[in-house]
C-alpha cells in the first residue's frame, strides 16, 4: 500500500480517536452529572441560620434532642434563681434603706443563712449534674459506628477522608456566582462549599477531627456536634442523622483571617442514594492511600 494512503488512515485514525474520546467523555460526563443530580435531588434544606432566629436550628440526631432539653430545664432553673435575686434586691432595697431602717443590726454572723445559701446551690449544682454528666458522656462516648469520616481545618477550608473507602477530598466555600451551579440559593451565601460532607440516614457516623495549622472546630448545630480540630491531635464525635436534608455548619473557632470562609455542608442521604455517591466519589476523590500501601506491600 503506498505511504501516503497509509498515513491518511492513521490520521483518519487517530482523529476517530479523538472523537470517540470526546463522545464518551460528553456521555460519561452526562451520565455522572444526571447521576450526581439524582442522588440530591428533593434534599430540603433542614439545618441554616434563619433571619432572626434566636433559638436552636431543629434537631435531628439524639445528642441534639438531648442538648436542647437540657437547655430548656437550665432555662428553668435560671429563670428561678434570677426572679429571686432580684426580688431580694428589691425587698432588701425597700426594708434596710436608711429610711426605713435608722439603726441597722450589728451582727455579722448568722449560721443558718450562711449554711442555707451554701448548700441549696450545691444541691442545686448536682441536680443539674445528674442530667448534664450522662449527655456529656453520651457526646464523647462513640458506639460503635457503621462510618468513618476525617476532617481536618486548614487555613482556611476542611478537607475530608473516609478512610474506609479510600476517598479524600477539599470542601472550598462557594462564590455568590458559583451557587446556583451548585444548586444553592442565594442566601446560602457563606454557607455553601463545592463538596459536601454525604452520610446515610440513621447510621452512626465517628467524626474524627484535626487541624493542619492551627485550632478550628467542626461543628453542626443540627446534629449537636461541635469539636476543636487541634493539630497533632485527633478529638472524635458521633452523630447518627434520623433525617435527610441539607445541613450547615461553620468553623467554630477564631483560627485566623478567613474564618468564616470555611463552611460546613453535610447532606444525609438515603443508604442507596449513599452507595451511588460513593461510588461516584471513589473515582473522583480516590485517596493515594491505596496507591502508597499497594507499593509497600511489593
Ligand atoms: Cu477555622
Amino acid at each position: 500500500m503506498p505511504l501516503k494512503i497509509i498515513k491518511l488512515f492513521e490520521l483518519l485514525n487517530q482523529r476517530f480517536t479523538v472523537f470517540f474520546l470526546f463522545l464518551s467523555s460528553v456521555f460519561f460526563c452526562g451520565v455522572k452529572l444526571v447521576s450526581a443530580n439524582e442522588i440530591f435531588s428533593g434534599l430540603e434544606t433542614v439545618g441554616k441560620p434563619i433571619p432572626g432566629g434566636i433559638s436552636f436550628q431543629p434537631a435531628v440526631t439524639e445528642l441534639a434532642r438531648d442538648i436542647n432539653w437540657l437547655d430548656q430545664m437550665l432555662f428553668w432553673i435560671i429563670l428561678v434563681i434570677s426572679i429571686f435575686v432580684v426580688l431580694l434586691l428589691i425587698y432588701a432595697a425597700f426594708k434596710f434603706n436608711r429610711k426605713a431602717n435608722p439603726v441597722p443590726q450589728t451582727f455579722t454572723h448568722h449560721p443558718v443563712l450562711e449554711v442555707t445559701w451554701t448548700v441549696v446551690p450545691i444541691f442545686i449544682l448536682v441536680f443539674i449534674g445528674i442530667f448534664s454528666l450522662p449527655l456529656l458522656y453520651k457526646q464523647m462516648e462513640i458506639p460503635e459506628s457503621d462510618l468513618t469520616i476525617k476532617a481536618t481545618g486548614n487555613q482556611w477550608y476542611w478537607s475530608y477522608e473516609y478512610p474506609e473507602h479510600e476517598i479524600e477530598f477539599d470542601a472550598i466555600m462557594l462564590t455568590k456566582d458559583e451557587l446556583g451551579e451548585y444548586g444553592y440559593s442565594q442566601d446560602e451565601y457563606l454557607l455553601a462549599t463545592d463538596n459536601p460532607v454525604v452520610v446515610p440516614i440513621g447510621k452512626i457516623v465517628r467524626m474524627q477531627v484535626t487541624g493542619a495549622d492551627v485550632i478550628h472546630a467542626w461543628k453542626i448545630p443540627s446534629f449537636g456536634v461541635h469539636t476543636d480540630a487541634m493539630p497533632g491531635r485527633l478529638n472524635e464525635t458521633w452523630f447518627k442523622a434520623e433525617r435527610e436534608g441539607i445541613y450547615f455548619g461553620q468553623c467554630s473557632e477564631l483560627c485566623g483571617m478567613n474564618h468564616a470562609y470555611m463552611p460546613i455542608v453535610v447532606k444525609v442521604i438515603s443508604q442507596k442514594n449513599f452507595e451511588k455517591w460513593l461510588a461516584n466519589a471513589s473515582e473522583e476523590f480516590a485517596s493515594l492511600h491505596s496507591e502508597i500501601m499497594l507499593a509497600k506491600a511489593d
